[in-house]
């Protein structure tokens, strides 16, 4: 989240668009009818079924699913062609009045720079025409044809009313209804919230659909401002703490990249990494990357980082070619090549696409270690349920180790939020029997590794002196401590520190109180950057609890510690005109005091004056918002409608011969497995109930109780049209496979006329499988394809074909 859960009660209007936050975030919700009550603010709906969050809603409109950003772009071109825009916010905080590259174009569907054979773009067109010095040219009065804001003009002007309606099957009075209720809040005063979660992620086109709402959200200016923001409901307690922390096969803590095998040194890669300023007096916060990167790998290899070495850098993994995604690793175990899987925390067979294919790929392995408080699905692959499992155990080879792990009530340690609050808390209760923590296991597995490799390294050295090099400080090495982990993300100070004035700053061994005491020549260390600050000589940030809140705005800065620096909402600079004068006098965040802008909120912004040319998106190297995004998208700088890769209507209306994303994530082994709307004529999308956790729940006889069995939901139409009753079983099948459910036949679900054609949807819960006291029901992904996003890789499970038919029970 830009902003955090109690700042949505300052909204004036609520969208929750890709996520149904009532039922899967419920008790957050709270703040969104608190907004409701307290601010007079609507809570607006847009979602293929009305949903429990529709249920409390003031307005709800279908949509298609994989149709969002034909949605979005019909409200941009709607705020653009009756000019609902924030106009000076849009002027000077965003880059709408950058001049884009004279290379650049967008035509038939494909932006320059694509290349048929790779499936890639080459991005070096998307960029802004330079001057001299290097630094982006500008249009201040925006007349210029080439200033961002006229190319996105005139790449919306296709996504008319009857365009929207033809693609996204929202009847255009109700998407108009829409354009009008977000268009009030261009007002400076006034700010809307989007809400969003998987209903946006998954999907080939995922990041466009968030970027296409935030860059609705710059064009209102309500970005940086209380009440607003782009803000991701998280999914897992912490989630978003093992973002932070680089749990990505692609990501480094604190969101640097992981090197790729061709970033051949230290230098090289952080000259790659590190961006240009491209504007005058900006502040472009990620030109610190070598301080953040070097105190990081200072963390990691203590004494064997050095300058000589590049401070460890060839110690660290690299990422092959092609990735290491969850659909290659997958593919490589299909294929026979891996021999072993650890998995720890995750339920695979049951959460990634095409369970079958997973389960096939397990059998191929040696061995398979689960690390889990619970007895899994995937634990049990191998095991016979009849039809929900219908494997022949024995021809499965794999042996299975199951290491029973602790849960979060058995630790101590920190959560983040979604809303970048880290909050401590205690351990509740010892472990029971053999369980250990997830930290124990990896600790007796490291020094287990460490003392196989020093006997043998299997004539790879280098797998031997990383182990060695590996920093393992702890009073137990057997068995870190969370206080001990959280002091190392933080960081300390390896030398004496001085400032420019020769003042010391921080003495050798003390923990740094901010990322800007980060250093780039080994004299700091700290593995997370943003999370300096969370454990400072003063104490554990993250266990305060002093909650309270004088402006009344939620923004609680005694409670707990939010990432950057206890900072609740990003880019707060931009809440205020150039001269400091907030857009709303009466959700003022920032002030200038002569020294700083610190008021209601941490100020992100530096101690550039009012009316400075320093502008407040600190972590653009432009200093604005982006309406047009440079090379950090792989799919386009804007976004564009791509149907899913199982498309129901079989074109794309824009452009026939683009019909989805040119650059999705599908392994050519994959595409094989793509159904057609011919034989699988209906949208299948699947999502949560509040009454069942994932897959845990399936263990919990009150949560078992309250939601017993698998259903799928259908529309009255559907179901007369294929002689279904409310309460038969059906068969829904797709392309990879089917599952067995009682039909719940509602009026909840209505089909969409798209491209003349009706579309149903059948909406499919995920919380079934075979092992655990439930009843036993298959997984939804049973159907799910293959597929995933061009820039994270996530998979697209929120569509795909189906067809379904009536069975006996
Ligand atoms: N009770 C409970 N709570 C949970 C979880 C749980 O298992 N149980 N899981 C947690 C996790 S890990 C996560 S990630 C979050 C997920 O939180 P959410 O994303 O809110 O949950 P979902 O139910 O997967 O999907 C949300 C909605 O997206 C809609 N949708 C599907 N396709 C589209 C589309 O193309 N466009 C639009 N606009 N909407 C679409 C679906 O109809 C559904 O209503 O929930 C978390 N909270
Ligand atoms: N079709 C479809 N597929 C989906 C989704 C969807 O909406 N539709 N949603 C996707 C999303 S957003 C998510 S997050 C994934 C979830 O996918 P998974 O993460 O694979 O599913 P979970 O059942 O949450 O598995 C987490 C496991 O962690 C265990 N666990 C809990 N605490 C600890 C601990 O402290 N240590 C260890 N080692 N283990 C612990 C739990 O017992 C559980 O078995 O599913 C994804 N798959
Ligand atoms: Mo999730």
């Amino acid at each position: 989240m830009t902003n955090h859960w109690v700042d949505i009660k300052n909204a004036d209007l609520v969208i929750v668009m890709g996520g149904n936050a009532a039922e899967a975030h419920p008790v957050g919700f709270r703040w969104a009818v608190e907004a409701k009550t307290h601010n007079n603010a609507k809570i607006m709906v847009v979602d293929p079924r009305f949903n429990r969050t529709a249920a409390v809603a003031d307005i709800y409109m279908p949509i298609r699913p994989g149709t969002d950003i034909a949605f979005l772009s019909g409200v941009i071109r709607y705020l653009l062609e009756n000019d609902h825009i924030h106009h000076e916010y849009v002027k000077h905080y965003t880059n709408a009045t950058f001049l884009v590259n004279e290379d650049f174009d967008f035509n038939e569907g494909l932006f320059t720079g694509y290349d048929e054979a790779t499936r890639r773009y080459d991005r070096s067109t998307w960029s802004y025409q330079l001057d001299e010095n290097g630094q982006a040219k500008r249009d201040m009065t925006m007349q210029d044809p080439r200033c961002v804001i006229n190319l996105l003009k005139q790449h919306v002007a296709r996504y008319t009313p009857e365009m929207v309606e033809r693609i996204t099957g929202t009847p255009q009075q109700e998407h108009l209804k829409f354009c009008e209720e977000i268009a009030k809040t261009a007002a400076p005063e006034k700010a809307a919230t989007f809400l969003y979660a998987l209903g946006w992620t998954q999907h080939t086109v995922g990041s466009q659909n968030i970027r296409t709402m935030a860059m609705i959200q710059l064009l209102l200016g309500n970005i940086g401002v209380s009440g607003g923001g782009v803000n991701a409901l998280r999914g897992h307690s912490n989630v978003q703490g093992i973002t932070d922390l680089g749990l990505f096969p692609h990501m480094l803590p604190a969101y640097i990249p992981l090197p790729t095998e061709n970033d051949l040194s230290l230098d090289s890669f952080l000259a790659r990494i590190t961006p240009k300023t491209l504007l005058k007096d900006q502040t472009n916060y990620w030109q610190n990357t070598p301080k953040f990167m070097v105190s990081m790998l200072k963390s990691f290899f203590a004494d064997k980082a050095s300058a000589e070495n590049g401070f460890g850098y060839d110690y660290l993994p690299k990422l092959p070619t092609g990735g290491m995604d969850q659909f290659r690793y997958i593919e490589e175990m299909y294929q026979g090549n891996v021999n072993g899987f650890f998995c720890q925390g995750m339920n695979p067979i049951a959460s990634y696409p095409n369970s079958a294919k997973i389960i096939k790929a397990l059998s191929n392995l040696k061995y398979l270690v689960i690390c889990d408080p619970l007895i899994t699905d995937t634990s049990e692959f191998w095991k016979n349920y009849g039809e929900f499992n219908d494997v022949k155990t024995e021809e499965i080879q794999t042996e299975v180790f199951r290491l029973p792990t602790t849960c979060f009530a058995e630790e101590d340690g920190s959560i983040a939020n979604s809303g970048r609050w880290l909050q401590w808390h205690w351990k509740a209760s010892e472990p029971p029997a053999e369980a250990k923590t997830d930290g124990e296991i990896l600790s007796e597995l490291r020094q287990e590794l460490l003392h196989l490799y020093q006997q043998d390294d299997g004539g790879r050295p280098i797998l031997r002196e990383q182990l060695e090099a590996m920093s393992w400080n702890y009073a137990n090495p057997l068995e870190p401590k969370a206080e001990e982990v959280a002091k190392e993300n933080n960081g300390y100070a390896l030398a004496d520190l001085y400032d420019s004035n020769g003042n010391l700053v921080l003495k050798k061994g003390q923990l740094l109180s901010s990322f800007a005491q980060m250093r780039d020549d080994g004299t700091t260390s700290g593995a997370c950057w943003i999370y300096a600050g969370q454990w400072t000589e003063r104490g554990n940030q993250m266990a305060n609890r002093d909650n309270s809140d004088p402006s009344n705005l939620g923004n609680t800065l005694g409670w707990a510690f939010a990432w950057p620096l206890n900072r609740r909402i990003i880019y707060n600079r931009a809440s205020a005109d150039l001269a400091g004068n907030p857009w709303n006098p009466k959700r003022q965040l920032i002030k200038w005091n002569g020294k700083n802008w610190n008021y209601i909120d941490i100020a992100d912004y530096g101690t550039a004056p009012p009316n400075s040319t320093t502008l407040p998106f600190i972590m653009q190297p432009e200093g604005t918002g982006c309406l047009f995004v440079r090379e950090r998208m792989v799919d386009g700088p804007f976004p564009e409608h791509y149907e899913p890769v199982e498309t129901p209507i079989g074109t794309n209306p824009l452009h026939p011969q683009v019909i989805s994303s040119p650059v999705a994530r599908v392994l050519p082994s994959d595409k094989m497995d793509l159904g057609t709307s011919a034989e699988f004529p209906y949208v299948g999308t699947t999502y949560r109930l509040t009454e069942h956790f994932h897959y845990w729940t399936k263990n919990v006889l009150l949560n078992v109780i309250a939601q017993p069995e698998q259903f799928v939901e259908i529309s009255e139409r559907l179901a007369e049209e294929k002689g279904i009753n409310h309460g038969d079983t059906v068969k829904v099948i797709s392309k990879r496979g089917y599952i067995k459910a009682v039909a719940v036949v509602t009026k909840r679900i209505r089909p969409l006329m798209s491209d003349g054609k009706p579309i149903h949807t059948i909406g499919i819960p995920i919380h079934w499988g075979f092992s655990g006291i439930s009843k036993k029901g298959f997984f939804a992904n049973n159907l799910t394809v293959r597929a995933g996003d061009a820039n994270t890789q996530t998979p697209e499970s929120k569509c795909m074909l189906v067809n379904i038919e009536k069975v006996e029970a």
